[in-house]
């Protein structure tokens, strides 16, 4: 199946739905053919980035990383997703250099913080809240917030097929797939 490389980048806040929506996008592509590989806290964290903490020192180097096997990726052809906080615009920035004119698409999760905290999957919101965790994205470490998305996903009371549906119409409109 026809297919242009490209790294979709989702950024957003801890528990605003990256890696749900990125893991269901590459479902409804993988099922239509695509070729597709899917980065994130589970695969990198775990493994090539083990040994980075959340200063921003390691934030970013952690960043750096994941944009150079994303790079490979797309070079190899693959419709890359990624899944990060990647919570400052310099760093996304120099990921979008990387990479070729077009490549590059910064899906922007906005789920609002509140909404995140309600959520808290893994109680690290109210671990941060107490004190437990330091740097947490959000409560006592900044997210900067995308200027020009290419996507912007209003996510806070979106189903997860919809925001998809979403995804999958501007990749046909940028003639990625
Ligand atoms: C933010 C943290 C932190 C701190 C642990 N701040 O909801 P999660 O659990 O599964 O996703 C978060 C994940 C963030 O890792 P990233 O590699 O995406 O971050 S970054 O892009 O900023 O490098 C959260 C967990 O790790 N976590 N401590 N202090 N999230």
């Amino acid at each position: 199946k026809n297919q242009s490389p490209c790294v979709l980048w989702f950024t957003g806040l801890s528990g605003a739905g990256k890696s749900t929506v990125a893991g269901a996008l590459e479902n409804r592509l993988a099922e239509q053919g695509f070729h597709t590989y899917l980065l994130d806290g589970d695969n990198v964290r775990h493994g090539l980035c083990k040994d980075l903490g959340f200063s921003a020192e390691d934030r970013k180097e952690n960043i750096r990383r994941i944009g150079e096997v994303a790079k490979l990726m797309a070079d190899a052809g693959l419709i890359v997703l990624t899944a990060f906080i990647s919570p400052h615009r310099a760093e996304r920035q120099l990921v979008r250099e990387l990479l070729p004119e077009g490549e590059f698409i910064e899906v922007f999760v906005d789920t609002p913080l509140a909404e995140c905290e309600k959520r808290d999957p893994k109680g690290l919101y109210k671990k941060a809240r107490a004190g437990e965790i330091k740097d947490f994205t959000g409560i006592d470490s900044e997210y900067q917030p995308p200027a020009n998305p290419e996507i912007h996903l209003q996510a806070g009371n979106a189903s997860v097929d919809e925001l998809v549906t979403l995804c999958v119409e501007a990749l046909k409109q940028r003639h990625i797939i």
